[in-house]
């Protein structure tokens, strides 16, 4: 068994030390004889010089890897010609062209970081991004060391009957003792990130695509042979992701053979090695009775994106890992594209909005707030974040707003071209964008260096008399760790002004002659800027930021009745939405402050009738109108507070809901009776959205709990015939202390024991409770059988659930939910650190808390930083709080 290794002193790495190799790699030729106790793996690598220097040494790199042998062009080397660390293997003299070929051992068995190649399940997989191939072979192990790869792969025939790794299946065959191989070759030069590797017994789904050329690509999907009836929708996704690709990006797939496998153990949500992805279940594996509407949604989006990135990520890569967001924030924006197109856009964007300024917008206000582009890191694979994926794809959705769809199809054309087979920079793509529409986007370019959530503050004016309407608008940017000092920002701001029947105004700006009608996108550059509108009849209500098209916060002191006036009409329908939030926004921060001086709590009767007329509004939309009744979460509301008092958010959240089922409770009651199903299971965007709103009526009429409803709400938990209406109930069967509670619990368990996510919904309900005895309970869950401390999404669904997504158990004032925290990073920490920096981030806004809270919770980061032998994933992180 190999010692686990000390770790290395925590070094920071930074972008502007970046330095072209001084070797580049050619090809590789892998040879992996897969063992049940270790694995050996030989690379042969041709290697030629680049660097000018004379002859700089050529150092590999390599983590808890046993070195077998080295040879150099068929010579074996002698100690005195290397030096072996911890994290590298530097040979100190090389030609300028030559093989290297590297015999080393590896034990994936014992691999619980999950990256690096390892086994999920029995079988073996691999995780290398970002540097996980360096646990596998010594290596550059860089993005933009690009290479051609030849696997093959040995294993034991009956135990591993599938072999697997990127590209074409050039040869396989039987060996002596029980063994086969395969061997493959991907004829696309890649960086070691996007290598993979499988081997197992799997069961195997084939299906085919005709490429808009004429080509066959076949589609095969593998999966545990248990999970074969859940594969349908993920296959249908892939198909329908590879046909809009090629309609809205001219993007075609270029293997002959496009492969998914599923697997239990799994960091994040999959990885789009080339020709090979590895998914975790969770974003594969669906049937009606175990997958919600959501978990179908997420499933499509996450199939799509991985797909999206064979262009975005592998045929143009990136240079350097902090141009991350060149292939994240792209291909999530493609994927949200795509998502829009396949149901409601108003919907996926408020969906997305709401994520972006739950998350992200908390994240560019803490501790860990980085660019886009971040300048520096210690450890990469802490920077997969909020800001580089989704403030990322909105970088990139600003571009779209200001170049248009024709303009930006032209951008990425010219892109693709251009950098084919390339790693390159974020700045490289917007060059692109701005070579092909011939537009100046220097200043836009910002919006990749600078961190924090920019704010505009507008203020308006009507001139009745020169039928003039003018916006001003200054914006601002709070300063963040390192970045003191912000210039302005290039920003898009779709606007649209309403006449008092709702219409959209035409709008014509001082000097133009004629005016545009419907959303017009006005771009700010400066620090305080005007726009006047001419010709303007009557005073407008303002619809700015229609469908969100800037990630900023805005201010502009709309009265009430203009916020009503803009739920019912404004054509936007993100921006109707948008003013409904707002309002309940205003409401809830007013009771918070009646709640905290212990005055009685009331809620506005125009609220409620604004209510009620949504509820009975005959929108088709019914997803839309669900989002429209939800009131904000309770961690946006927290954005808004200068100290977050999470007890008083959630009593008043809750009191606001149950005031509402009070007053309207006969109009949710004949809702969800109305949207009773007729006829069979269907899952279509009018089906999901009936579902939706019902189970909303029901989540309202469950405030109340009266004995009717609660088993009413257990008749259908029990009946239903699908998982979306089954987790709706017992998402509200949980929270009560009536007997049904303990009834639905069990049911549901010895129902869907055998199924692990299905039972990770289980723990995840429970870590989500109101109760008071959530924590317990929590606690309790991780001595179950069903939890395992090794399997990412175990520890997601139980710990991070409640760290999380349950503030007022996680904020109790006691301390004990941060206890609790702090115990798990730790003992999680030896076994798999990229999780274990994932669950510490809980603690990243602890100085937005009270006095009380923040000691509590610096206790525990203090504690952390102090244990021996932490990872530096999570030094990393505890230290940014501490800094
Ligand atoms: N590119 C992977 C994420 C890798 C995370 C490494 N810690 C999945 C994705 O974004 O598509
Ligand atoms: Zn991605």
């Amino acid at each position: 068994m190999l010692e686990i290794e000390s770790p290395a002193s925590p070094q920071t790495i930074d972008l502007k030390d970046y330095k072209i190799p001084d070797y580049y790699i050619e090809t590789v030729d892998l040879h992996f004889e897969l063992g049940e106790k270790q694995t050996t793996v030989r690379s042969r690598l041709a290697i030629s010089r680049y660097s000018e220097a004379k002859a700089p040494p050529l150092v590999l790199n390599g983590e808890a890897l046993e070195l077998l042998s080295i040879q150099l062009d068929g010579q074996v080397l002698d100690k005195k010609d290397y030096q072996q660390n911890p994290e590298s293997l530097t040979l100190f003299q090389v030609p300028e062209r030559f093989t290297l070929e590297i015999e080393t051992r590896i034990y994936p068995q014992d691999n619980t970081t999950l990256s690096g190649l390892y086994t999920s399940g029995g079988n073996f997989c691999t995780q290398c991004e970002a540097e996980g191939f360096r646990r596998i072979t010594y290596f550059l192990d860089r993005p933009d060391v690009m290479a051609r790869y030849t696997t093959t792969i040995v294993a034991d025939k009956k135990k591993y009957p599938v072999l697997l790794s990127n590209g074409n299946l050039v040869a396989q065959g039987e060996e002596d003792n029980g063994h086969h191989f395969a061997k493959w070759q991907d004829p696309f030069p890649k960086p070691s990130y996007l290598f993979a590797l499988v081997a197992g017994d799997l069961a195997r789904i084939e299906d085919e695509f005709v490429t808009r050329s004429g080509r066959k690509v076949a589609l095969h999907m593998y999966v545990q042979s248990h999970n074969r009836d859940k594969r349908e929708h993920a296959m249908a996704s892939l198909k329908r992701a590879m046909a809009w690709d090629e309609q809205v990006y001219g993007r075609e797939y270029d293997l002959d053979i496009y492969m998914i496998v599923a697997v239990d153990d799994f960091n994040m949500g999959a990885m789009e090695n080339k020709g090979l992805n590895i998914f975790n279940s969770k974003y594969v594996l669906a049937k009606p009775e175990t997958a919600t509407d959501t978990d179908y949604e997420n499933i499509e989006g996450v199939i799509a994106h991985e797909y999206f990135h064979n262009w975005s990520g592998n045929r143009v890569t990136c240079r350097d890992w902090f141009q991350l967001s060149l292939k994240e924030g792209f291909t999530v924006f493609r994927d949200q594209q795509f998502s829009a197109d396949q149901g409601s856009p108003a919907v996926k964007r408020i969906q997305d909005v709401n994520h972006l300024r739950t998350y992200q917008f908390r994240e560019d206000a803490g501790p860990m707030a980085h660019p886009v582009r971040p300048e520096s890191y210690v450890e990469v694979n802490n920077f997969y974040t909020m800001t580089v994926y989704e403030k990322g794809a909105e970088i990139v959705r600003m571009l779209y707003h200001l170049l248009g769809p024709e303009g930006f199809r032209q951008g990425t054309d010219l892109y693709f071209d251009r950098h084919d087979g390339q790693a390159v920079t974020t700045d490289d793509f917007v060059k692109a964008l701005e070579d092909a529409n011939a537009l100046d986007l220097s200043q836009f370019r910002r919006w990749y260096s600078q961190a924090g959530t920019p704010e505009l503050r507008i203020s308006r004016a009507y001139d009745a008399e020169k039928s003039t309407y003018t916006l001003k608008i200054k914006q601002t940017c709070p300063p963040t760790p390192g970045q003191p000092h912000k210039a302005p920002l290039h920003i898009p701001l779709a606007i649209g002004l309403l006449d008092s029947q709702g219409e959209d105004l035409p709008l014509r700006l001082a000097g133009e002659t004629t005016a545009v009608t419907g959303t017009r996108v006005l771009e700010l550059r400066q620090e305080e800027e005007a726009f006047v509108f001419h010709d303007i009849p009557c005073e407008p209500a303002p619809s700015l930021l229609r469908s969100f098209s800037a990630p900023v916060k805005l201010y502009l002191d709309l009265r009430d009745e203009e916020r009503y006036f803009l739920l019912a009409h404004d054509k936007d329908r993100f921006n109707r939405w948008e003013a409904g939030q707002q309002l309940a926004v205003k409401i809830i921060l007013g009771l918070v402050k009646d709640y905290q001086q212990g005055k009685p709590l009331v809620l506005d009767s125009a609220f409620i009738e604004t209510v009620g007329r949504i509820l009975e509004s005959d929108e088709p939309d019914q997803a839309f109108v669900a989002h429209i009744l939800a009131l904000p979460s309770e961690h946006y509301l927290a954005e808004f507070m200068a100290v977050i008092d999470p007890d008083a958010i959630h009593e008043t959240r809750c009191f606001i809901r149950r005031s509402l089922a009070k007053a309207l409770q006969e109009l949710f009651a004949a809702t969800y009776q109305a949207l009773t199903k007729t006829g069979a299971y269907r899952r279509d965007p009018k089906e999901m959205g009936r579902r939706k709103l019902r189970n909303t009526c029901l989540g309202y009429l469950m405030e109340l709990d009266e004995p009717d409803i609660r088993s009413q709400c257990l008749q259908q938990f029990n009946h239903a015939d699908n998982m979306t209406d089954v987790i709706a109930a017992l998402s509200r069967l949980v929270d009560i202390e009536g007997p049904e509670r303990k009834i639905a619990l069990q049911t549901f368990y010895d129902k869907w024991q055998e199924d692990s996510l299905v039972i990770d919904k289980w723990f995840t309900l429970q870590a989500l409770s109101r109760r008071q005895d959530t924590l317990a309970r929590v606690q309790e869950l991780t001595h179950h059988p069903a939890f395992k401390l090794t399997n990412p999404n175990k520890v997601r669904a139980l710990i991070g659930a409640f760290s999380q997504g349950n503030p007022a158990r996680f904020h109790d004032p006691s301390g004990k939910g941060y206890g609790f925290l702090g115990d798990y990073v730790l003992k999680l920490d030896p076994l798999n650190p990229q999780v274990a920096a994932r669950l510490v981030s809980a603690f990243n806004p602890w100085q937005r808390y009270d006095q009380n809270r923040q000691e509590l919770m610096k206790a525990q980061l203090e504690r952390i930083a102090k244990t021996p032998q932490i990872s530096k994933d999570v030094y990393e992180i505890v230290s940014k709080n501490l800094a």
